[in-house]
C-alpha cells in the first residue's frame, strides 16, 4: 500500500501529522533519507532526527544541523523545519544543496510540549516534567543544556518561565539531543536552531555579553545568509548584546562542543500566535539562507 501523509505548511499541524510526514519521507526516499529515534519524551513520545545523505558512506560528509520545536508555543519553528526537509527531500531543484553535504533535522524537540499548547494552553513554553514544586511543571529546554548552565538569564524557580531544571540535562529531551549532536559533531559545521519571534540571526555568546574568536566570521556567513532574505530583513547580531543574556541554551552549547559555526534565529512574526497564511511565505523567504550555508560547509 501506498504511504500517505496529511502534512502542508497552509496550516498548522499536530505531531501525529508531523511525526506522520517524517515516516512518508524515510518510506518513500529510503535512498536519501533516514528516520532516527534518538530516545523518548518525558511522556514517552518519540524524538526524531532527519537525516538527508545522498553519500553512499553517510556520515562521513560536514553536516547541517536544524532543530524546531525547542519551545513549545513557536509554532512557526517547527512549521519551517519541516518546510524546509519537503524542500531538500521532495524539490528536485533543490539538489544542489545535499552535494557534499549532509542535513541531520529535529523539527520538534520537545514534543510534549507542543502537544500541551495544542491541547491545554497555547502559549507553554516549557517541557512538561515534574519540577519539586508541586504546582509548577517544566523546564525551559533552552535554559537546561550544559555549557554555563546555571548563570544569568535562567531561573532556578521551577514555576519561572526561564526555569533552567534541577540540572544541566535534566530534561530527557535535551540529553538525547545532546548526546546525539556530541557523537557526530566532528561531523556537524553548523548548528542552527529556529525559535520565534523577533526576525534575527543571533550568536553567542548568550550566557554574557562576550564574544568567541572567531565571531567575525560567524558574522560574516551570518549576514551573507540574511542577505538572500527578500521579504523580511532580518538583524544580525550577538545574543545577549542584541536580546538578552540566557546561560544553557542550545547555541551557546554547541558552540562550546566545537561546532564552528553556531546561530539561533528568530523568526518573523509579530507574537507567538502567527496566522497559518504567514508560513509559506516565512519559510519560502528563509530557504535560500540555507544555500549559503551549504556553500560554506561543503568547503570544510
Ligand atoms: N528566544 C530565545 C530564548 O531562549 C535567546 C532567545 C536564545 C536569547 C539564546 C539568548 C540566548 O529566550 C525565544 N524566542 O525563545
Ligand atoms: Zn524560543
Amino acid at each position: 500500500t501506498k504511504m500517505a501523509h496529511k502534512m502542508d505548511w497552509t496550516s498548522y499541524h499536530r505531531l501525529d501529522d508531523i511525526y506522520g510526514y517524517l515516516r512518508y519521507l524515510a518510506d518513500t526516499y529510503p535512498n536519501l533519507v533516514r528516520l532516527i529515534d534518538i530516545g523518548t519524551s518525558y511522556e514517552d513520545r518519540p524524538l526524531y532526527v532527519v537525516r538527508i545523505s545522498k553519500s553512499p558512506t553517510a556520515d562521513t560528509q560536514p553536516a547541517v544541523w536544524i532543530d524546531g520545536g525547542i519551545h513549545a508555543r513557536e509554532w512557526i519553528s517547527p512549521a519551517v523545519a519541516t518546510y524546509i526537509l519537503h524542500q531538500l527531500v521532495e524539490e528536485p531543484t533543490n539538489a544542489g544543496l545535499l552535494v557534499n553535504v549532509d542535513w541531520y533535522i529535529m523539527p520538534i524537540m520537545n514534543p510534549d510540549g507542543y502537544e500541551y499548547t495544542h491541547t491545554k494552553n497555547r502559549l507553554w513554553r516549557k517541557t512538561r516534567s515534574k519540577t519539586s514544586s508541586k504546582k509548577c511543571r517544566g523546564v525551559d529546554a533552552n535554559r537546561n543544556f550544559g555549557y554555563k548552565w546555571g548563570g544569568a538569564g535562567s531561573s532556578r524557580d521551577p514555576c519561572a518561565i526561564k526555569f533552567r531544571g534541577a540540572n544541566a540535562f535534566s530534561e530527557p529531551e535535551t540529553l538525547a539531543t545532546s548526546n546525539f549532536i556530541t557523537e557526530k559533531s566532528k561531523q556537524i559545521k553548523l548548528y542552527l536552531t529556529l525559535h520565534s519571534f523577533g526576525q534575527v540571526f543571533l550568536l553567542p555568546w548568550g550566557h554574557s555579553v562576550a564574544y568567541p574568536s572567531d565571531y567575525d566570521e560567524m558574522k560574516a556567513l551570518a549576514k551573507n545568509a540574511a542577505s538572500k532574505f527578500k521579504r523580511y530583513k532580518y538583524r544580525v547580531g550577538n545574543l545577549a548584546a542584541v536580546l538578552y543574556r540566557a546561560s544553557g541554551n542550545s547555541a551557546d552549547w554547541a558552540k562550546s562542543i566545537g561546532i564552528d559555526y553556531s546561530y539561533t534565529v528568530e523568526l518573523p512574526a509579530k507574537d507567538f500566535i502567527l496566522p497559518a497564511s504567514r508560513i509559506l511565505p516565512v519559510s519560502q523567504d528563509f530557504f535560500p539562507a540555507l544555500e549559503v550555508f551549504a556553500a560554506k560547509v561543503a568547503t570544510l
